[in-house]
């Protein structure tokens, strides 16, 4: 038999002996024993990448995550629940009633599709609001992330066309890209999508024989505006989907987190054609640590998706799917999501009277009724890309706004998570904010004289 380090050892002469016949000099000879060398010489990762990886871009979130955990950051980039959010004793009751009386069911395998009485109680709960659906139209996936991923998955062929907002949720985009979608875009206004432009864009894609498969929102209090679609609009967009036969993508994590205003109805609950797939999580009404969401869609969407979750995951943590189950059926969720809404509320109107009182006059933003994120735009010469160094300077950081277009625009916006931060925090963050905005105003002011001077 031979050993791992005999193999180990061939493989490393195998690549010794292939460097120097490019002509090059490897970077590290291990000379002496025990022959380990690093992992990262062995291979050449870029020579066997496949087309859909090289496609793939980092998420600007998740990276910003890394930088923002620095010790005196203020982050509103992330869009974090708050850590006071989280149930924990109440979870801590659940895990141990659960591990003394269902430790064989909570620690083993689960069916792909989820767990049944997960399903069955998510169904009724979407009944209750005009959906009609049952358990089989229940999928339960690792957070509505890997649901974007699946749904790539099962309906996208590199270089199919669908519609997005502009801006949209980045993971979202990030999920479609990764499966080589032509992403086309629609603008988002204080209405959210705009159902004329949508209407106009895929008359245009048909006409020249583009078959759009779907259409992205999210509807309630978008990530990252904040916006959300009027109730008509909703309608409207159903009958976009109808006349152009395609699907809508109603991925809606936020709207249990309404602080203000009227409750809108789900898209899915006025769709009598079975366009909609609609996506929800558990991850800001419980907490995301749990990775427990669920896809509503038609029966047989439904058997697709659970078969290209087989070759992704097997099934869902089913430990976590039971402490929501237990959280939906013992009715604690409910009152839990009211705590959470008055937690948030008040944040939002922290950042927002902060936001009154320091940011400049050139600023505008969004005033969300609920969810978790305000929307800044700027004065189309601040470049919020290159002002991000400038705020962590100050110790300040956001997610810069051009992340969330799939064209190349939005370089004057960013996005401003109100529900991390404490009130202390957004009310420093925020003014430390506004000055490092106010500087490049006052800066293009100043080149602006300086033009006026010497322009004859
Ligand atoms: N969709 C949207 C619009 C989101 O904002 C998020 C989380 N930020 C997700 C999907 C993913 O959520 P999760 O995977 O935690 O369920
Ligand atoms: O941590 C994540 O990636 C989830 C948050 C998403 C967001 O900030 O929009």
């Amino acid at each position: 038999m031979v050993s791992a380090t005999a193999l180990r050892c061939a493989r490393w002469m195998r690549y010794l002996v292939r460097e120097n016949k490019n002509g090059i000099t490897p970077k590290k000879i291990i000379l002496s024993p025990p022959y380990h060398p690093s992992v990262d010489i062995m291979v050449d990762v870029k020579n066997i990448l496949s087309e859909r990886a090289k496609g793939m871009k980092a998420s600007e979130i998740r990276e910003l995550l890394k930088l923002t955990q620095r010790p005196g950051i203020i982050s509103f980039a992330g869009g974090l629940p708050n850590p006071k959010a989280f149930p924990v004793e109440a979870t801590r009751k659940i895990i141990n009633e659960l591990l003394d009386d269902s430790c064989e069911q909570i620690l083993q395998y689960g069916a792909t599709e989820g767990i049944t009485p997960l399903r069955e109680a998510l169904a009724a709960h979407m009944r209750d609001r005009g959906i009609d659906v049952k358990k089989e139209n229940i999928l339960i996936t690792h957070g509505s992330q890997q649901a974007l991923d699946l749904i790539s998955k099962v309906f996208l062929d590199p270089g199919d066309t669908i519609v997005v907002g502009s801006p949209t949720y980045l993971g979202a985009t990030g999920a479609f890209r990764a499966f080589q979608a032509d992403m086309k875009s629609v603008p988002v206004g204080e209405d959210g999508m705009d159902m004329d432009a949508l209407d106009k864009e895929l008359e245009e894609l048909i006409r020249l024989g583009h078959r759009p498969k779907f259409v992205y929102v999210v509807p309630t209090f978008q990530n990252p505006s904040g916006v959300t679609i009027p109730a008509e609009n909703r309608k409207r967009l159903l009958e976009i989907a109808s006349k152009y036969d395609m699907m809508i993508i109603e991925d809606s994590p936020y709207s249990y987190l309404r602080y203000e205003g009227e409750t809108m109805p789900h898209i899915m609950s006025m769709d009598d054609e079975g366009h909609v797939v609609r996506l929800q999580t558990f991850s800001k009404i419980l907490a995301p640590g749990f990775r427990i969401a669920w896809i509503a869609a038609s029966e047989e969407i439904i058997n697709q998706l659970v078969i290209a979750k087989q070759s992704s995951d097997l099934c869902t943590n089913p430990f976590g799917q039971f402490v929501a189950y237990k959280y939906v059926s013992e009715g604690t969720l409910y009152k839990h999501i009211d705590y959470i809404k008055e937690l948030y509320n008040q944040k939002r109107i922290t950042m927002l009277e902060a936001m009154d009182k320091y940011f400049p006059k050139e600023a505008k933003w969004t005033r969300p009724q609920g969810g978790m994120f305000v929307w800044v735009t700027l004065p189309e010469y601040v470049n919020t890309r290159e002002m991000f160094p400038k705020a962590l300077e100050e110790n300040v950081a956001y997610v810069v706004g051009d992340a969330f277009f799939v064209e190349d625009e939005g370089y004057n916006t960013m996005r401003l998570n109100f529900t991390h931060s404490s009130e202390e925090e957004i009310k420093e963050g925020i003014e430390r904010l506004a000055k490092v905005i106010q500087h490049e105003i006052d800066k293009n002011d100043e080149t602006k004289g300086v033009e006026e001077i010497i322009t004859p």
